[in-house]
């Protein structure tokens, strides 16, 4: 199975380079905006585009994967809420298991009915371990997902789970809040868990200023995602992937 996207990742961390990804969901975006983002996407050094929503309901994904490529040549990662979020137009898809919650449907069920598709449509396929972590008010996601979220000062819970996953053989580990948290993950918790874990590790959910994804990164995160808060103002990319650009390489130590 191809793993270059994977592998892109797992070398920026190796060289010390974090990561920053914009999460487009394909029910909030035109033709239109599509070509303003990947414009600024492009101009700010955007290494991955995210594709997806826990709720998507348009039935536009292929199109709007195909209007992305048409402009731009960042990776177009699908980050599928539900399994027939699929379109064969993107480079890769996040292979979800919430480990983070006891929906056995989520864990495996819904993987189980789709991987057929899934192989089939020669995406390069990538494995993530997905936790949920309390962001202080209900999201979308979990209440689709019936499922508890971490609370967000159990470190532990997030360590264990996080370890759980990679010995499982997860090969991203990503630790969201939900889209538009109140709160986002904490600094103190990326760093227990970058500690403990040799993956790639992923964190997004209510990252609404430069700031805070510089501390995620200098805490331990390898790759930040954002989407809420570049919805609502496009001028964020830049900023925001500077910000992520210039963190430094060493975790701090918990
Ligand atoms: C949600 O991690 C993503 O799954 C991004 O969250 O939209 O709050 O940035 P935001």
């Amino acid at each position: 199975m191809r793993e270059v996207i994977y592998q892109s990742i797992v070398n920026r961390k190796k060289n010390g380079q974090k990561s920053f990804a914009v999460l487009i969901d394909p029910d909030k975006v035109d033709a239109k905006k599509i070509d303003a983002l990947t414009a600024m996407a492009l101009q700010a050094k955007v290494d991955y585009l995210l594709v997806g929503g826990s709720l998507v309901i348009s039935n536009h994904l292929d199109e709007v994967v195909t209007q992305i490529k048409k402009n731009c040549d960042i990776p177009i990662i699908l980050f599928p809420g539900t399994p027939s979020q699929v379109s064969r137009y993107a480079d890769g898809l996040l292979y979800l298991s919430l480990i983070s919650g006891r929906n056995p449907e989520l864990l495996i069920g819904q993987h189980v009915i789709s991987a057929p598709f899934v192989k089939k449509s020669g995406l390069e396929i990538i494995s993530t371990g997905y936790m949920l972590i309390d962001g202080g008010a209900p999201t979308t996601v979990s209440y689709i997902s019936n499922a508890i979220p971490i609370p967000s000062d159990k470190n532990e819970i997030a360590i264990c789970t996080a370890m759980a996953g990679e010995m499982l053989g997860m090969k991203l580990i990503y630790m969201d809040a939900g889209s538009g948290a109140k709160r986002a993950v904490s600094e103190e918790m990326i760093a227990a868990v970058s500690a403990n874990i040799e993956v790639p590790l992923v964190v997004g959910g209510g990252i609404r200023n430069p700031e805070k994804a510089y501390l995620n990164c200098k805490a331990g995160a390898d790759l930040i995602v954002v989407g809420n808060a570049i919805e609502k103002d496009g001028l964020l990319i830049k900023e925001m992937a500077d910000a992520v650009h210039a963190a430094p390489i060493k975790a701090l130590k918990v």
